[in-house]
Formats: structure tokens, C-alpha cells, sequence
């Protein structure tokens, strides 16, 4: 996190993590794509031409409350195992990471071995996964062959981390596991840095904001998804 008091602005940064082709950057393009153009800025992301992450994609949204701007900068690591390095860079100082994982069931052991990867990186960052603001997301749920919605559930009983469903590819899902991390984040920001007191901000307002921003359930049979406008 950084605090610019000249500007008044607060920036954090959300790292989108887990295994290749998981759709880690179709979840930006999704988010980019339902933000309102005041709150979005420009999505870069760096493919090669099989849709995989060579380094990383970046995409920064603003949100206003009162005089003070929050700016979110979400980034994605590129899934490939052979990127571990590029991935440990993306990971510095993270505020909050994603965990898209690949809900069908053949992808299991890439979600464990790219889990067990953010862990030693995040290590290797000086972070720690018990106080690092996580939420996972299950994403192509419309595939077959899938974990079943009663194992998903399971797991989020089991588990400390909020665990989300998704269809990135028609922007389900997406902006619900932005904000819950964006609600973890901010929790522990207030924690640590007493941001309610100090600045005069409202979590549940941002909140709000944000939503209002992404169009959250602007998706529906007129609205074209992302994958039809590239
Ligand atoms: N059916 C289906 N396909 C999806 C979904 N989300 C992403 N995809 C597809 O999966 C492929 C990989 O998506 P990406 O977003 O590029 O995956 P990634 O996690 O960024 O991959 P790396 O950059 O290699 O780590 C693309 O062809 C996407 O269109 C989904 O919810 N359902
Ligand atoms: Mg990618």
C-alpha cells in the first residue's frame, strides 16, 4: 500500500495468481470490461499469441471518496510453471491476491502445485498466507467435468478464505471476487492504519462505489460478454 498525502491518494496492489490458463487475464479483461470509463484505466497485458502471460497485465481502476482516491492496481502472474521468477516479482508488495484456479477436476493437481507455488513465493517476498488478505475463485464452471458445487462448498467451510464461482469468459463471478478481496484488504488496511479515523472513510461507502462502478449484475442476455468483443 502507499499513501500519497500531496494527492491524496491511497494505492493497492491485487495480484491475480494460479496455474496456467486458468483465467487469470480473462479476469481482468473481464473487470476492464464492465467498469464504468471514469473508474477504469488501460488494461495492458503482455501474450503471447496462444493467450498466455509472458510477464504480466496490468490493470489500474480508480474510485473517488470525498477528496480522497483509492487506486487499485490488479495484476495478473503469468501461470506457466517455468515463470515462477517473474511470478515471485509480481508478488512484491502485494496487498491481496486472487487464487484463480481451474475448477475441472483433471486441472486439481496444477491448482495444488501453482497453491503450494504462491506460498514459497509469497515467502520469498517476506508475506505471509495467514495474514495476507486471499479469496479463491473456482472459475469455468461452465465446462464439464468439473468439482462439483457441494466439494466447492466444502472447501469454503473448511477453509478461512472466501470461495467464489465463476465464468470469467461471461464476466460471472468476476466482480464478486474483486470485491470480497477488495473487502479483505481494506479490513486490514483499517487494522493496521486506522483509515477510517485518519482519512474520514467509509469501507461499506467504497464498497458501494465499487460496485456501482463495476455495473455489478450489469451482465445479461443483451449484454454482450467479453470474449464476443475482442
Ligand atoms: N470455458 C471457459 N473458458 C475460459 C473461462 N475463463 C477463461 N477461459 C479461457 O481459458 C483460456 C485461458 O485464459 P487466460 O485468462 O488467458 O488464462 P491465464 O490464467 O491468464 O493463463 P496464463 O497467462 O498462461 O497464466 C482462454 O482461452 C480463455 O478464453 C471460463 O470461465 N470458461
Ligand atoms: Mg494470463
Amino acid at each position: 500500500m502507499q499513501l500519497d498525502f500531496q494527492t491524496r491518494e491511497i494505492t493497492v496492489k491485487l495480484v491475480y495468481y494460479g496455474p496456467a490458463l486458468s483465467g487469470k487475464t480473462t479476469n481482468l479483461q473481464a473487470i476492464h470490461h464492465l467498469a464504468t470509463p471514469e473508474a477504469r484505466g488501460r488494461l495492458m497485458t503482455l501474450e503471447t499469441r496462444d493467450d498466455r502471460t509472458l510477464f504480466f497485465d496490468l490493470l489500474p481502476l480508480t474510485f473517488k471518496q470525498g477528496s480522497i482516491n483509492m487506486r487499485l492496481k490488479l495484476f495478473t502472474v503469468p501461470g506457466q510453471v517455468m515463470h515462477s521468477a517473474t511470478r515471485r516479482l509480481v508478488l512484491q508488495g502485494a496487498d491481496g491476491v486472487a487464487f484463480i484456479a481451474d475448477s475441472q477436476k483433471a486441472e486439481t493437481r496444477a491448482n495444488a502445485a501453482a497453491f503450494a507455488d504462491l506460498r514459497q513465493n509469497l515467502a520469498d517476498n517476506g508475506l505471509d498466507l495467514s495474514t495476507l488478505p486471499l479469496v479463491i475463485q473456482f472459475n469455468k464452471r461452465d465446462l464439464p467435468d468439473v468439482r462439483s458445487d457441494a466439494e466447492l462448498e466444502q472447501m469454503a467451510k473448511l477453509g478461512k478464505e472466501p470461495v467464489y464461482k465463476a465464468i470469467a469468459t461471461r464476466g460471472v463471478g468476476v466482480a464478486e471476487t474483486f470485491l470480497g478481496l477488495f473487502d479483505l484488504i481494506w479490513a486490514k488496511l483499517e487494522r493496521e492504519h486506522g483509515f477510517a479515523a485518519k482519512f474520514g472513510l467509509d469501507g461499506a461507502l467504497m464498497h458501494a462505489e465499487i460496485a456501482r462502478h463495476l455495473n455489478l449484475g450489469a451482465y445479461n442476455s443483451i449484454t454482450p460478454p467479453p470474449e464476443s468483443r475482442r
